[in-house]
């Protein structure tokens, strides 16, 4: 079948089943067409081929991506803003899971501490330490201005992602950089945890670029790494390698392991690799039960 009003898009915004496509300067609402809904899914930010038709567009062909993040599903983006925050307490189990995943897709990850308003520079330090070596940091407030300019001049030219922890202030952030009024919330003081104010992905012009404000999660439950391959996406373990005595040590039970032997130095951090031990065998245990 010829298709007189195809073109190509951008998926900027999905809300349940209606997807909003940028395409030649316009926006069309579009629902997908049958086989792709029980197919992959569509992510905000993947290119599609889209058949203009009224009311309704549809959405016909998803074209390859270049990368894709899961929690927050978004495809294409060149780097993940990843913030953390004073309150609520950083999970850093989920700070190594989101960059990891990052190091796996080929997307450049930038921690990004929000609230800097409510710590002292010292506490800070001491947390972001163990990652100053491995991504860029940056230690923000939303609500007071510090160091915004800076971190608008690592969205321009670039589609990022904000992703992290509900009430970390990614909306915050991104009203800040913008001067929209997008909808914001506290935390819920009873269990001092996010109210997951934000409700779906979306793209926004901001700062010569373009940022996807994200759903805020508390659990990543299925990263798509195997066991086996996770150490190579730890930058501090890579370098030391070569150096196990065996080609694929792991790094968890292995003798003359290079990177034990940096632990113990203290050229390592504990933590990093405490936390790099309880994703190891988590992903065993979950590849063992599928393969039961
Ligand atoms: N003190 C302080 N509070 C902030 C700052 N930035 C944001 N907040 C507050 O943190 C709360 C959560 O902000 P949101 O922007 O809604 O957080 P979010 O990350 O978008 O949350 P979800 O949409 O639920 O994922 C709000 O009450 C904000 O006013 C900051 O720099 N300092
Ligand atoms: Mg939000
Ligand atoms: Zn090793």
């Amino acid at each position: 079948m010829t298709k007189h009003n195809a073109v190509q898009g951008q998926v900027v915004r999905i809300v349940s089943n209606r997807y909003t496509v940028e395409a030649e300067g316009k926006t069309y609402i579009a629902y997908a067409r049958g086989r792709l809904r029980l197919g992959e899914d569509i992510f905000v930010g993947d290119n599609v081929v889209l058949e203009i038709q009224k009311p309704l567009s549809v959405i016909e062909e998803i074209l390859p991506r270049k990368n894709k993040m899961i929690r927050p599903y978004v495809a294409n983006i060149d780097s993940v803003i990843l913030i953390v925050a004073k309150e609520p307490e950083p999970d850093w189990i989920l700070v190594d899971k989101i960059l990891l995943n990052c190091f796996k897709e080929g997307i450049e990850p930038i921690l990004c501490y929000n609230k800097c308003d409510l710590a002292e520079k010292a506490e800070t330090e001491i947390l972001l330490a163990p990652y100053q070596k491995i991504v860029k940091c940056l230690t923000v407030s939303g609500l007071r201005g510090d160091n915004l300019s800076e971190l608008g001049s690592l969205v321009k030219g670039k589609l990022v992602c904000f992703a992290g922890q509900s009430a970390v202030g990614k909306t915050s952030i991104l009203n800040a950089l913008s001067g929209l009024s997008l909808k914001t919330d506290g935390l819920s003081a009873r269990i001092m945890r996010g109210k997951n104010t934000t409700r779906h992905v979306e793209i926004f012009n901001v700062c010569g670029g373009r940022v996807a404000d994200t759903c805020g999660f508390s659990m990543l439950e299925s990263i798509e790494v195997e066991y086996t391959e996770l150490m190579y996406y730890y930058p501090e373990f890579v370098p030391l390698q070569s150096a196990c005595r065996y080609k694929s040590c792991t790094h968890i039970a292995e003798p003359d392991c290079a990177v034990k032997e940096a632990l113990k130095k203290g050229l390592i951090d504990s933590g990093r690799y405490a936390r790099y031990t309880e994703i190891y065998r988590e992903l065993k245990k979950a590849r063992e039960e599928r393969y039961e």
